[in-house]
């Protein structure tokens, strides 16, 4: 991995997170988890379950618990080993919210309001917007930095939050005159799967908060669900699959489709193009269909048999919760010596 961390020396860390706001999907998949895993061998990691980013938007009552446990869960059942990696939920280390204050008056008003997601999803009425969902890029710096973490594996959406964070590293480092203190973190975007599109709109990212179920596949959908899912995909009037990668271009819902092909199987978009290159959507479809069932099946299982022991999970993010305050405690013991805060 390419090292851009400025001045800083620390170790290589990994950190990222998931919201527990509904049922995870392929997006979520192939941008975030898939890559959480390849990543445990090689490095310290941190996967957290976003919990305080949830309650930024309305969440049902008494559901967040439940929540948690099933992102957790999927986490344990795409390979999230818990020996290997942290994983935890965020409301149980404390030192994210404490960051996030200290964080607040780092960060200028004016960078917060060019964040786009915040338009996206406040929509037309942002004056009954949480303040929380304004201030939710900060928040994820504070989950970045509370570990030092220097590489953080997120989908396409996340890239100008990842900025965000970088800039409020280097305000703090260079305002508190501590050179090096904190890593500017590296975003892992690149790869196929860094941007799922709806499989309805192939201009929209596929997304959990979509009212329409048939825009995405969910990591919990049976085979004839995926199925009949990319049988509906909306395609486009230009006729058959082309056989070059110049021919996706104008063409977004195809390019998806080849994208979510070549991201499961693991083949380059050309092979893929070049076998099914000039041949109805009937055939391709099914095609895929195959890939996707045959990738989720065995992960769909292991989900379900993890959700039968709660107690299970519950063992594991205690144990992660742990792990986690262990590594953020002597982070904010800098952090309030560095600021100058009285201590005993
Ligand atoms: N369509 C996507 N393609 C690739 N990566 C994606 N991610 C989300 N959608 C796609 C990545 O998944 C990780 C976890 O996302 P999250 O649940 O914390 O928040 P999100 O980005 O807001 O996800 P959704 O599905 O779009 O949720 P809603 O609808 O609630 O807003 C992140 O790394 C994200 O990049």
């Amino acid at each position: 991995m390419t090292d851009t961390t400025s001045t800083y020396t620390g170790p290589e860390r990994v950190f990222s997170g998931v919201q527990p706001t509904g049922k995870l999907h392929l997006g979520n998949y192939l941008g975030a988890l898939k890559k959480f895993v390849a990543l445990q061998d090689s490095h310290e990691c941190l996967y957290c379950v976003v919990d305080l980013h949830a309650i930024t938007q309305p969440v049902e009552k008494g559901a967040l618990a439940d929540q948690t446990r099933q992102i957790a869960a999927a986490y344990l059942a795409c390979g999230i080993d818990p020996a290997k990696s942290a994983m935890f939920a965020q409301s149980s280390v404390l030192a994210h919210v404490e960051l996030t204050w200290i964080f607040n008056c780092v960060a200028r008003m004016g960078w917060l309001e060019r964040m786009t997601q915040f338009k996206d999803k406040a929509g037309k009425d942002a004056e009954r917007a949480s303040v929380g969902l304004f201030d939710y890029p900060v928040l994820m710096a504070a989950d970045i930095l509370a570990y030092k973490a220097t590489h953080v594996p997120v989908g396409d959406d996340q890239k100008q939050h990842l900025e965000l964070t970088r800039d409020i590293a280097e305000r703090f480092n260079r305002e508190y005159d501590a050179p090096g203190f904190f890593p500017l973190p590296e975003p892992l975007i690149q790869g196929p799967g860094a941007r799922i599109m709806s499989l309805k709109d192939g201009t929209k990212k596929m997304s959990k908060s979509d009212p329409s179920d048939l825009s995405r596949i969910n990591l919990v959908d049976t085979a004839d669900e995926i199925s009949k899912k990319i049988r509906k995909a909306k395609t486009d009037l230009l006729g058959d699959m082309p056989s070059e990668v110049d021919g996706l271009k104008g063409r977004p819902e195809v390019e998806n489709l080849v994208g979510i092909y070549s991201a499961l199987s693991g083949e380059p978009v050309e092979a893929i193009l070049r076998q099914y290159g000039g041949q109805g959507f009937g055939v391709f479809k099914p095609a895929l269909a195959d890939v996707t069932v045959a990738h989720f099946a065995p992960i769909t299982e292991r989900f379900r048999e993890i959700l039968n022991d709660p107690a299970e999970i519950d063992r594991a993010l205690a144990a992660g919760a742990d792990q986690a305050r262990a590594i953020a405690a002597p982070v904010m013991d800098e952090v309030r010596r560095i600021i100058g805060f009285w201590q005993v």
